[in-house]
């Protein structure tokens, strides 16, 4: 008898929930960077363990939304928790440590104060969420405690679980329990089948993280990338065109850099990672434009599955 079912990856920005897909898919589904606000849209990357196929929907951080781009993000992300068999709650322990113990930088009191916000949200939930607290590689294990029970006592969780994305410590017991989790039924996807998300958007996705690996102190949730041309070649090679959108003048000039370099590191990044997700020699030629307006355009995001009506 084989199990099948969605599981919703949920958390603050910068949680490390595109990680733990990755981990738990085995491959890079879902770009990550040290920035916040990375994944802009729900990203289904597909796990196995035993019988049971678990379909991880990356979600894009949770936190209070300003522009029209961030509201279509935030409701994204909890409509794909409303839709799932379980939601994972993925939190950055160590910001929750610090912040607790009356530290932490600004970006760790922003991500306590989203990881209360979750909390509220998931009053309303349906049903209980699993809590997943993670990057623990980072803090000593007695400190966890108190933290633990302060979530725990907030009664939204059914149960929790100790990991660390980034290195795998206790992924496997999240996993298996998950496996456990999903419902009887056939599976959704083929048994090779690691993602679905269209070839042009994955493209898109590994230039974004290479942008923003590279330039993200100066062009910060400026850059937006967008596959124009995806050709098959008789030689078994794939062509790739694709437009790198910025705001404002002054920032081409940065993702140019001097003669050119920044965006041909870019672009030679970008390349060769695409050479290894696609398995096929990739020819990947890069533009940069000038849209003010990128993140207002709704037709920008329809591809991605965002709704702008708000
Ligand atoms: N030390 C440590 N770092 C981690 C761990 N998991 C993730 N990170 C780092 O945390 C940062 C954010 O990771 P992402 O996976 O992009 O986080 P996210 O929750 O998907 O972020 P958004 O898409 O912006 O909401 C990256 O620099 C990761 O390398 C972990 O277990 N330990
Ligand atoms: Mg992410």
């Amino acid at each position: 008898m084989t199990r099948a079912g969605f599981i919703a990856v949920i958390g603050a920005p910068n949680a490390g929930k595109s990680t733990l897909v990755n981990r738990l898919v085995g491959t890079k589904v879902s770009i990550v960077t040290q920035k916040v606000q990375t994944t802009r849209f729900p990203v289904r990357g597909v796990a196995i363990d035993a019988e049971s196929q678990m379909v991880l929907v990356d979600t894009p951080g949770i936190f209070k939304p300003r522009r029209r781009l961030d509201r279509a993000m935030v409701r994204a992300a909890w409509g794909r928790a409303e839709d799932a068999d379980a939601v994972v709650h993925l939190v950055d322990v160590n910001a929750e440590i610090d912040v607790a113990d009356g530290g932490g930088t600004p970006a760790d009191r922003k991500a306590a104060d989203d990881v209360a916000t979750i909390v509220e949200g998931l009053k309303h939930a349906s049903r209980k969420a699993i809590l997943a607290l993670n990057k623990i590689d980072l803090v000593r294990r007695d400190s966890l405690l108190a933290v633990t029970r302060k979530l725990f006592d907030t009664g939204v969780y059914d149960e929790v679980f100790m990991i660390s994305a980034g290195n795998g410590a206790g992924v496997d017991d999240l996993k298996h329990r998950l496996a456990a989790v999903v419902p009887e039924g056939p599976w959704f996807y083929p048994a090779d089948q690691s993602a679905d998300i269209p070839a042009r958007l994955l493209a898109a996705e590994i230039t974004r993280e290479k942008v923003y690996l590279r330039v993200h102190e100066e062009l910060p949730y400026a850059a937006s990338v967008e596959t124009t041309a995806f050709q098959e070649r008789p030689d078994g090679s794939v062509r790739i065109e694709q437009t790198i959108y910025v705001e404002r003048d002054g920032q081409r000039g940065i993702l140019l850099g001097k003669g050119g370099q920044t965006l041909k590191w870019i672009g030679e990044a970008s390349r060769l990672e695409l050479t290894e997700l696609l398995e096929r020699p990739v020819h990947l030629f890069l533009h940069v434009k000038v849209k003010a307006t990128w993140a207002e355009d709704r037709g920008f995001f329809q591809d991605m599955g965002l709704d702008f009506d708000v």
